[in-house]
């Protein structure tokens, strides 16, 4: 039998927390066959509703469920973790200005950094799924030096899966059969969907079947970038089972490998690729094998792609320098 993996998830005893550790302890995250331990951080107040949280685990009785540590220490929380699924941050309260909210998450996200640096396993995989995810990630990068900068990203998974999904009910097809879009830059509204180079059945392009350009450079666009508001308007509460299913997806294809002709989408570390600044937490068109993203080069951008790509990257340099503004505070 395999050893168990240890995976942190901060903010457990939120919403999408509530979600996510029972796929994980089901092996929808890293495998039916691989044995995990949960670790999950919450804050003081939260304390109680944590305590729900592990007991509700306990009674569900998860067979690859070998552990389960619930803590409000961060220290601890971090301790030989291999996975780190950050979910926990400070939410956007209505009124309350930009600044004032990334001043609270780089307090937050430097801590955490420091946290993962000085416990976790040396390999550690860290997702960001907190907003400003993209930017919180770039944080949790400069304050944890000794973590390889490959091992932590963001997640944009949510987006585009929002896309596939998207085409499919546009086609009427299955959602199966639509892969290689893409979600480049911010998890934001400024991202880009795009399915310049996203088919159908293998080989269609998906420009070619829905065969309604006003429509995917318009309205198609538009609801993935804002489909987050939309859901908060029909649910009264954000996203929480989709985001919880692709952050399990983000890091089964990331530990496990993408298929053979498929890519994903993951925030990570731009190296410059398709001019996109170097230095910024950037979603790109990736493939995994081996536990090592790639990403996707070479994809022709046209004029209308790259105007989307840019400006997405300036919101991104924008927040970095709203960041650093707060960090020097
Ligand atoms: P909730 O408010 O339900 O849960 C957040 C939890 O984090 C709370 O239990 C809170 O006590 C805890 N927390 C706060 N500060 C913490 C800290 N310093 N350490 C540990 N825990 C801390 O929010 P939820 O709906 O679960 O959303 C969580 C985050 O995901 C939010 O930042 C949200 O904006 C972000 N999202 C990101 C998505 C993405 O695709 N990247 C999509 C979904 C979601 O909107």
């Amino acid at each position: 039998a395999k050893d168990p993996v240890r995976v942190l998830v901060t903010g457990a005893a939120g919403q999408i927390g509530y979600a996510l550790v029972p796929m994980i302890a089901r092996g929808i995250m890293l495998g039916a066959d691989q044995p995990v331990i949960l670790h999950m951080l919450d804050i003081p107040p939260a304390a109680e509703a944590l305590n729900g949280v592990k007991m509700e685990l306990i009674d569900a009785a998860f067979p690859l469920l070998k552990g389960i540590v619930a803590t409000t220490d961060v220290a601890e929380a971090c301790k030989d973790v291999n996975i780190a699924v950050m979910v926990g941050g400070f939410p956007r309260k209505e009124g309350m200005e930009r600044k004032d909210v990334m001043s609270k998450n780089v307090s937050i996200y430097k801590a955490q950094a420091s946290a993962l640096e000085a416990n976790a396993a040396k390999d550690v995989k860290v997702l960001v799924v907190a907003n400003p995810a993209n930017t919180n990630a770039l944080i949790l990068k400069e304050f944890a030096p000794s973590i390889p900068e490959k091992n932590i990203s963001c997640l944009t998974r949510l987006d585009h899966n929002r896309a596939l999904g998207q085409i499919a009910e546009r086609l009427d097809i299955p959602v199966s059969s639509v892969k290689n879009v893409i979600i480049w830059g911010n998890h934001s509204s400024s991202q880009y969907p795009d399915v310049y180079h996203a088919v159908i059945d293998g080989d269609k392009p998906v420009r070619e079947a829905v065969a309604d350009d006003a429509w995917l450079d318009g309205e198609f666009i538009k609801t993935v970038q804002q489909r987050g508001a939309a859901i908060i308007k029909a649910r009264k509460l954000s996203s929480a089972l989709s985001a919880a299913s692709s952050a399990c997806d983000h890091i089964r294809d990331w530990v496990l490998g993408t298929p053979e002709g498929t890519w994903v989408s993951m925030g990570v570390y731009s190296d410059g690729s398709y001019n996109v600044p170097a230095g910024l937490i950037y979603s790109f068109p990736v493939t995994c094998s081996k536990g090592v993203w790639s990403i996707v080069q070479d994809l022709p951008i046209n004029e209308f792609s790259r105007k989307k790509l840019d400006a997405t990257a300036e919101e991104l340099v924008e927040e970095k320098q709203l960041a650093y503004t707060c960090i020097n505070e």
